[in-house]
């Protein structure tokens, strides 16, 4: 294979990961749960939810194109920088560390790291953020990073999910002003909010942006994929919320689900079977908005994420580090 030039400027995409087969669910679902082994049922019904949607799902591949096609528009519009897009997973192979180490031999010296997630919670973003940092710690030179620990605010991911709301609602049998717009974003333990986490404010604000930019008058938000711990997470749930609506009378329901970018186990399963399953014993007609995937509209929101860091909160990883070591 031919040898790469050296870039001086990197970005780092972080995604949540994904086994490769359903051999890898066991070890896979022990990463997810910080090393402890989930009990063999929990293993089967984990399993059982990857066979349905086809035995994986395509987030790693939609990473790698994403990556590849980010790598491309910011080489194209370069001013005499070369740069270089990494992909590291949270949770599986290639682990994030693994994308840093390709970092170091590549020589980047500044580089921007990118959850592809687009709400902060310390929780979610807090683990991506720690794990870098603890791999580009242990290179011998590491460049100067920053973060971009929540974005949900960019103008054109918002005006993107409007977007989608707009064509999908189009698509309904229900005039537009008729079906029920309901946000969704992963769940976290309920534990969060007394510590003060900004997850669920992010979440209604981006949610009422969004609404705005699509003309959507009337909206909920509900979460989704709650674990399935004894713990309360934060709610509500979708599926209690299709129930809400069907009670209200309702037909038609359009899910946006817009803490998540790509299709994946979250998506397909709870989303497409789970909830649509639910619907269709309430009686009501369930559509979701296309997800952003890699996209080239997808491809301009990292693109000016990068470039403009336009709608982005950032911060420096080092000066995290300093904070912590306190
Ligand atoms: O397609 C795939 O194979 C992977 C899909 C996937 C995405 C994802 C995103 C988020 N998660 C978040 C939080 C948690 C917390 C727990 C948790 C557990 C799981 C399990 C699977 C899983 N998550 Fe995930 N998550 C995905 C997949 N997640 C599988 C294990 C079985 C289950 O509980 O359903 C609970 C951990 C524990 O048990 O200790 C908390 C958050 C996101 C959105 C942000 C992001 O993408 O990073 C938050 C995609």
């Amino acid at each position: 294979m031919p040898q790469r030039a050296e870039a001086r400027r990197g970005v780092l995409l972080m995604a949540y990961g994904t086994p490769r087969n359903l051999d890898e669910v066991e070890p896979y679902y022990r990463d997810i749960r910080g090393g402890r082994t989930p009990s063999a049922g929990a293993v089967a019904e984990l399993r059982e939810r990857y066979r349905q949607v086809g035995g994986r799902t395509p987030l790693l591949a939609y990473t790698r194109s994403v990556a590849e096609r980010l790598e491309a528009r910011l080489n194209a519009q370069a001013s005499g920088d070369s740069w270089r897009v990494f992909a590291g997973m949270k949770h599986w192979h290639p682990y994030i560390a693994e994308a840093v180490g390709q970092i170091g031999a590549a020589g980047v010296r500044e580089l921007t790291a990118l959850p592809l997630a687009p709400h902060y919670s310390k929780l979610s973003i807090g683990g991506y953020a720690e794990r870098a940092r603890e791999a580009l710690e242990r290179l011998a030179d590491p460049p100067a990073t920053t973060l971009i620990e929540s974005w949900h605010a960019n103008p054109l991911f918002t005006e993107l999910i409007a977007e989608r709301i707009r064509t999908a609602l189009g698509r309904m049998n229900a005039p537009a002003a008729e079906a029920a717009v309901v946000f969704t974003a992963h769940s976290l333990p309920a534990a969060i909010v007394e510590a003060g986490d900004p997850y669920p404010q992010e979440l209604l604000e981006s949610a009422a942006a969004t609404a705005r930019a699509a003309g959507v008058e009337s909206w909920r938000f509900a979460y989704q994929s709650a674990g399935r711990t004894a713990a309360p997470w934060l709610g509500p749930d979708i599926l209690e919320a299709l129930e809400e609506i069907t009670g209200e009378g309702r037909r038609e329901i359009l899910v946006v689900p817009f803490g998540f970018v790509c299709d994946h186990l979250e998506i397909l399963y709870d989303i497409d079977i789970e909830a649509q399953e639910r619907a269709r014993a309430l009686g009501v007609r369930l559509a979701r908005i296309a997800m952003p995937n890699d996209d080239p509209a997808f491809i301009d929101v990292l693109f000016d994420l990068v470039r403009n860091g336009a709608g982005a909160r950032t911060t420096r990883l080092e000066a995290l580090a300093e904070v912590e070591a306190d």
